[in-house]
């Protein structure tokens, strides 16, 4: 019962809790400022576009546990789509998509800091948490949300370069904040697990009996010391001095086992997780990572307490990774402003009924393969690799590092441009991009061979400092340019499969669409055929529905050629 979160063509794809992904609409951009990832309309519909940046990553994907109903805000989501023609969703892009986006996600995907737009006001029916991904307070937020399937936006802050709006959230510039959509603010994670408790319907967390209620509050107290013990130990350079505070730590650790041992049941509440637990969950996650682990070893029940946790779906629901937890430790240390977007995690298995690609906005590569899933009306989902500073993980998709790839839900990865355009037309019903006659189709890859000499000019003008210097590059493109230029004016078609837009036309577009950015038009001054052929291919419905405007094109030329990791997410 996941919260159906990216999506396209019919909108809707199922992202499992823990995904590391986050679907953000366009107003939603512009409400928390600029986190890589946006809508893009294409003819079938939209298809949700994630990026993971750098060391920072978007937050586990939310969803609405517990509703059988799946995510409400999807429904709404689904409304739109199927009322409005995409070119509405594209262009007009309304403010539930932000909303229901948000509400998916698990936070904005790069934490707010200085100098970026306070978010709006909260959408009715949507309660805001303030959080950053590694706090151990935020998180005893986000599991009572979870917990109780209140629909919620997550706004990470980046707590080493607060924005200055954050303290009119909260004067002591910490989070978790609460925001709702009357503006009430409620900070103290205490306090706000005890509000959501209250102003919420479905399943309680803590008891309606007093005396229990008191109990876990006493509980609470009991615990009350390890948060500040574990922190201290955090900041504690040289680990051989710790002696002192981890036998204090042992110390607390015991008292909770006797809270359970003469409790009798596996939780500290009763024999059902209930708020206490939720409450003091995060620091253990905590345990591993600062090679804590051996202050419970005296403590048994604890040790059972803490595996029946992890079994709990809310909690695995927002997984700690121990060496993410940790590399986020050092940074945070260092007091690197890098620190709270630290570690992007792999995203999760491809929903059934979907394809993945992942991608990079401006690669003509990817861009292919875009085309093709879009031509075909493919239901697909995109993740933006920054290709300046790849994760770790996506060598595991594809060994060479290079986009774009594709990803099924049984697992199969299909990397190679060609490759994966030429997968999905055979591996998906509908239009067929290549042709039926073998020759025909040999005849669309020799001309593709004839075409493989202009990517590398390309990149090697783009990449020439001096434009001065290209005459002998832009000549060698004239001469590639004049054999397409004869291709098509032996053939006598507007395409180079024919009369009508076929494969081979997507494959070698991409280069064309770049020329005038490249301010490189009068390359094919010379050859009229291939000018109407271009000027054919922007009718295209496809695609025009991924062509990007040359303003674009530059600003992102200009930041790739200075190496810069922002290049990719430009101009969003
Ligand atoms: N032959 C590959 C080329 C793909 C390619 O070069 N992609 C570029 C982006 S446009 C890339 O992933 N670069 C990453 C890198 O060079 O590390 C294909 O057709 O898929």
């Amino acid at each position: 019962m996941y919260c159906k979160g990216a999506c396209s063509g019919n909108i809707g794809c199922d992202l499992p809790p823990g995904a590391q992904a986050a679907v953000v609409g366009s107003s939603f951009l512009e409400r928390v400022g600029n986190p890589p990832a946006r809508w893009v309309g294409s003819p079938k519909g939209l298809c949700a576009q994630i990026s993971f940046q750098r060391p920072g990553s978007a937050g586990p994907c939310a969803h609405s546990p517990g509703r059988a109903d799946g995510c409400p805000s999807l429904a709404l989501l689904r409304k739109i789509g199927e009322a409005r023609p995409t070119s509405w969703l594209n262009f007009k892009l309304h403010w539930e998509l932000g909303l229901c986006c948000a509400a998916m996600s698990g936070g904005t995907v790069r934490s707010l800091g200085k100098g970026s737009a306070p978010p709006g006001p909260v959408p009715e029916g949507l309660i805001r948490v303030y959080s950053m991904r590694f706090c151990p307070y935020a998180k005893r937020t986000l599991l009572v949300l979870r917990a109780k399937g209140i629909r919620h936006e997550v706004i990470n802050i980046n707590l080493k370069n607060k924005p200055e709006w954050f303290f009119k959230k909260n004067p002591l510039g910490l989070v978790p904040v609460l925001e709702t959509s009357l503006g009430q603010l409620i900070y103290e994670s205490a306090i706000t697990c005890e509000y959501l408790d209250e102003a919420y319907p479905g399943k309680k967390l803590l008891p309606g009996d007093p005396y229990e209620k008191a109990c876990q509050k006493m509980v609470f107290e009991s615990f009350s010391k390890v948060p500040s013990l574990m922190v201290s130990f955090l900041r504690k350079q040289n680990k051989e001095d710790c002696s002192g505070l981890k036998e204090e730590l042992h110390k607390e650790f015991s008292k909770l086992e006797e809270v359970l041992t003469n409790k009798k049941t596996t939780f500290f509440g009763g024999s059902s997780l209930s708020m206490i637990d939720y409450l003091i969950w995060p620091w253990f996650e905590w345990l591993e990572a600062l090679e804590l682990n051996e202050c419970v070893d005296h403590t048994p029940n604890l040790k059972l307490w803490m595996a029946s946790m992890k079994n709990d779906p809310i909690v695995s629901s927002l997984p700690t990774d121990v060496k993410t937890l940790q590399d986020f430790f050092n940074l945070y240390l260092q007091n690197s402003p890098e620190a709270c977007d630290y570690g992007s995690a792999p995203p999760g298995p491809v929903p059934e009924g979907l394809i993945r690609v992942y991608s990079m906005r401006f690669c003509p590569y990817a861009q292919r393969t875009r085309l093709v899933l879009t031509a075909k009306g493919i239901r697909h989902e995109v993740i933006n690799i920054n290709l300046k500073n790849k994760p770790e993980w996506f060598f595991k998709k594809n060994p060479s590092g290079l986009v774009p790839v594709l990803e099924t839900s049984q697992g199969q990865l299909i990397c190679e441009s060609a490759i994966t355009c030429e997968y999905l037309d055979e591996a998906y019903p509908g239009k067929k991009l290549l042709p039926g006659d073998p020759y025909e189709k040999a005849c669309q890859k020799m001309v593709l061979e004839s075409f493989s000499k202009v990517p590398p000019l390309i990149l090697k003008i783009l990449r020439t400092q001096n434009k001065e210097d290209c005459s002998g590059l832009k000549e060698e493109l004239h001469k590639e340019i004049t054999k397409l230029e004869e291709v098509l004016t032996d053939k006598k078609t507007t395409f180079f499969g024919g009369n009508s837009l076929s494969m081979i036309d997507y494959l070698i577009w991409p280069w064309f669409e770049r020329l005038e950015a490249l301010e490189l038009n009068e390359c094919v001054d010379h050859a009229p055929t291939l000018k109407l052929w271009m000027a054919a291919m922007k009718k295209d419905p496809t695609v025009s529905s991924l062509l990007t405007d040359v303003k674009t094109f530059q600003g992102f030329f200009n930041l790739y050629l200075q190496n810069s990791p922002e290049a990719y997410d430009y101009g969003l």
